[in-house]
């Protein structure tokens, strides 16, 4: 298990070693590359050399972060990781550092204390807010671009200040980054919330098209399957947000999303608007998440997920499936 560390103490941290490298999950949120890639230029204009390492490419959207960024080469690195819960969550090229991290910083309660060290508050709405605390109280640096970056990941976990999980020390942070680092606020959030490529638009019809209801209406399960992917062309890493998409429709309490990553194994997306805890319905599955928003993996086809699943939610919200 993880030694629990304070905001301070993760300072000192990033002040006792040169090269580091931060690693990130595989499919790649706002969240993971904005405290990724946020920490990574804190770190180099503190002097010291850092990498960010991830299974996947970063999404197309967040160029504006990345064409700042290039791969620095040194050797002996300190290995440390944010918004990774759990090291399975790395992805095939990362993998081979799970067992090696140093210092994890995550807003998961869920996470598994795989780091040796771990700064963990799981009321904070994001990595990003709890790198932009560390650096703050650490003194550490934070220039327009680390700015950007963390405001990234605020903003993608909290929906645009509209989830559960905001609080009012989202909205001062973002106050601070608006008035300190004049970031171009406009402009990232047309980027991330409203320009979409016209294949996930493709996509999107597709998978309202299939949108289905179930349990007097309280549950509704959207599914994506590969061949939607290659009918509309939309790239994998396109996928960010479809998760939220069940959850628009009036009277559904969870939302889940079915996503075919490869032939028979598919993530779950579970979203739930009220009291229902999805994060313990994926749990059952070995998966896990927050009480609002969660994921698992299962295996099959289709529609035996689409029961499983479902097998899953109804007796949670006290409904009997086979009545239903
Ligand atoms: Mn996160």
């Amino acid at each position: 298990m993880s030694e629990n560390i304070s905001y301070t103490e993760a300072a000192k941290f990033l002040k006792s070693h040169d090269n580091y490298y931060i690693l990130i999950h595989s499919s790649p949120d706002g969240d993971a590359v904005g405290s990724g890639y946020g920490l990574c230029f804190a770190l180099r204009e503190m002097g010291k050399k850092a990498n960010v390492l991830c299974s996947d490419p970063i999404p197309e959207k967040y160029e504006y972060i990345m064409k700042e960024y290039e791969p620095q080469k040194f050797a002996n690195s300190c290995i440390i990781s944010t918004d990774l819960a759990d090291t399975k969550l790395l992805g095939k090229a990362t993998s081979m550092y799970a067992d090696f991290v140093e210092l994890a910083i995550d807003h998961h309660i869920s996470n598994t204390g795989f780091a040796k060290k771990l700064v963990l508050d799981g009321q904070a709405s994001s990595a990003c807010e709890i790198v932009y605390d560390i650096l703050k109280q650490g003194e550490l640096p934070i220039n327009p671009l680390i700015a950007s970056c963390l405001f990234t990941g605020i903003e993608t976990d909290t929906g645009c200040f509209k989830f559960e999980c905001t609080t009012p020390r989202c909205h001062e942070i973002a106050a601070e980054i608006i008035r300190d680092h004049h970031i171009p606020f406009a402009s990232i959030n047309r980027t991330l919330f409203d320009i979409k490529s016209l294949e996930r638009i493709k996509l999107e019809q597709r998978v309202m098209e299939g949108l289905r209801t179930y349990l007097d209406g309280k549950c509704a399960i959207a599914a994506v399957t590969l061949s939607d992917m290659e009918i509309t062309g939309a790239a994998q890493e396109e996928l960010e947000g479809v998760a939220s998409l069940p959850m628009c429709i009036k009277g559904v309490s969870v939302g889940v999303t079915i996503k075919e990553k490869e032939p028979g194994k598919f993530k779950i997306s579970m979203r739930s608007a009220e009291d229902i805890d999805v994060s313990e319905i994926c749990r059952k599955f070995g998966g896990g998440g927050h009480i609002r928003a969660a994921g698992c993996t299962l295996e099959g086809d289709v529609d035996s997920v689409r029961l499983k699943v479902l097998a899953a939610i109804a007796p949670v919200m006290g409904i009997d499936l086979w009545l239903a």
